[in-house]
């Protein structure tokens, strides 16, 4: 059979095995689609049947998640742990609270997270997890409530050497603070079973910060690779979440000018630059919607997604020299890299997972526009993590510098593994092929070395 077919043939049985998992498949695809040349190179995993295996889970947890709400009604969400390979290391990958959740964005999520994992050089398997419980509008009370129930059952499945999930859309510290303390009164211990713990009590500083500045210190490195840097660049960027405030923050201290930001009701376009510290008051605290910005900034405009040209994210039409898409999956797609490419953008680093759509990617190929895909830009978020795992098992407490100069090295290595394995493979600079390949390589490699599981 050939290579194509055998890719072929897997993806079809995904869909017939798993329909109606959109997003999955669009992982799926993508990863599958740029392996050509390594199945080619090495039919060793055509004969241990790798794709076969990689695509389907080892274990996938869904589970009835019931809170009482303030009114004291009984409300009832539910809850999944995909557990999707643990060849290199244990599970690790975020949880996402947010009402869009289903089994197919939590399979894609957690298919990304396999190979994202393997690029950071750590020993850390992939899984994601999460809940279609809506965060927004609820009170301290009903969060904690609900992640002490979520705790209930997710804490049966997981542990510091067998899974250990970290934050995500709709999860920051205050969800990862309730469920620690729920896993440690159900169980009596005191472990690293979450990531992004508060610093007080076993989180390693530089966590918070961690997936926006690697997301940064990527795309330097990539610019770095053509004789540039974000030095006096303007950048927009996406969201006002945790990765997107600490994207903002490092393009300061790089020397850029960040334009944007945005949330799921709008988006900001402040030409002086985003104010940090207004950001952080509105999202961090408050927990506000970023049009309060325009209050402080009389300046500054907003626009309502309502608004926005049809078909278009309004962010991506801000002329800018770099974009880094930090809210969600599929928020960038082929008119919105067309509008970034009529004003000259050249580069989008993703930020979050899967931001830009099939189409938006072979835009950008066709047309030089370079290209930094999440599971490598991203990553970081995910290799500070382990460097919380790290110091938990060690019982050490590294400085902040510490371990942004460990994020700082981590992003080099990636880059430059992304960078040389294009190049093995005769496609320099595809940054997308060149991680999936080496993401893919050592996993699939470390299944076959363990036999047949
Ligand atoms: P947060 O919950 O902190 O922020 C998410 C931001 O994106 C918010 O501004 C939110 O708007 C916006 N957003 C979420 N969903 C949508 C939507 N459907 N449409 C429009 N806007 C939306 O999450 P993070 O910053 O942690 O995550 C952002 C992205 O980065 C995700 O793709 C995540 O998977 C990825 N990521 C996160 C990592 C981490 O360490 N946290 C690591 C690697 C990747 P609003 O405030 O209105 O909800
Ligand atoms: O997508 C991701 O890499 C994350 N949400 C972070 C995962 C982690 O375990 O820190």
């Amino acid at each position: 059979m050939s290579v194509q077919s055998y890719i072929d043939k897997v993806m079809k049985s995904t869909m017939q095995s798993t329909p109606g998992q959109t997003e999955f498949y669009q992982a799926v695809e993508e990863v599958l689609g740029t392996l050509e040349p390594i199945l080619l190179a090495e039919p060793k995993y055509d004969n241990y049947n790798i794709l076969e295996r990689i695509v389907i889970p080892e274990r996938q947890i869904l589970f009835r998640v019931v809170w009482m709400d303030d009114a004291g009604k009984i409300q009832t969400n539910i809850g999944y742990r995909v557990q999707f390979n643990s060849a290199i290391g244990p599970y690790k990958g975020g949880l996402r609270f947010h009402p869009s959740v289903n089994l197919g964005i939590i399979k894609f999520l957690g298919f990304e997270q396999i190979f994202k994992n393997s690029l950071t050089g750590l020993s850390i398997g992939g899984g994601k997890g999460g809940s279609n419980f809506d965060p927004k509008g609820k009170s301290d009370g009903e969060i904690m409530r609900f992640c002490q129930s979520f705790m209930i059952e997710l804490s049966k499945h997981i542990g510091e050497t067998r899974d250990v999930p970290a934050g995500d859309i709709g999860v920051g510290g205050r969800e990862i603070g309730y469920m620690f303390g729920e896993y440690k009164r159900l169980t009596g211990n005191f472990e690293g079973i979450l990531t992004g713990k508060g610093v007080n009590w076993g989180g390693s500083l530089t966590r918070t910060e961690a997936t926006g500045f690697g997301s940064v210190y990527f795309a330097e490195n990539v610019l770095n690779k053509q004789d540039d840097s974000l030095k006096g660049k303007i950048a927009t960027v996406s969201g006002s979440g945790n990765v997107a405030i600490y994207t903002i923050q490092k393009l300061y201290d790089m020397g850029a000018t960040p334009v944007t930001c945005s949330d799921s009701r709008g988006m900001i376009y402040d030409k002086n630059g985003i104010d940090l510290d207004s950001l952080k008051l509105i999202k961090e605290i408050n927990r506000q919607s970023i049009d309060e910005y325009c209050l402080i900034h009389k300046h500054a405009t907003y626009l309502p997604v309502h608004s926005y040209p049809e078909g278009t994210n309004a962010v991506w039409a801000v002329p800018c020299d770099v974009a880094f898409p930090s809210a969600t999956q599929n928020e960038l797609n082929l008119e919105d890299i067309k509008n970034l490419h009529k004003n000259g953008c050249k580069l989008v680093c993703e930020g979050a997972n899967m931001p830009s759509t099939p189409e938006a990617i072979d835009y950008m190929q066709a047309n030089g526009i370079m290209y930094a895909p999440g599971k490598a830009a991203n990553a970081g978020g995910v290799a500070t993590s382990q460097l919380e795992m790290s110091q938990n098992a060690s019982m050490q407490k590294w400085t902040f510098a510490e371990v942004d100069d460990k994020l700082r090295s981590i992003m080099k290595s990636i880059f430059d593994l992304s960078y040389d394995t294009s190049k093995e493979f005769e496609d320099e600079g595809n940054l997308m092929k060149g991680a999936n390949i080496a993401g893919f390589r050592k996993v699939a490699d470390s299944m076959i070395d363990q036999g047949a599981v």
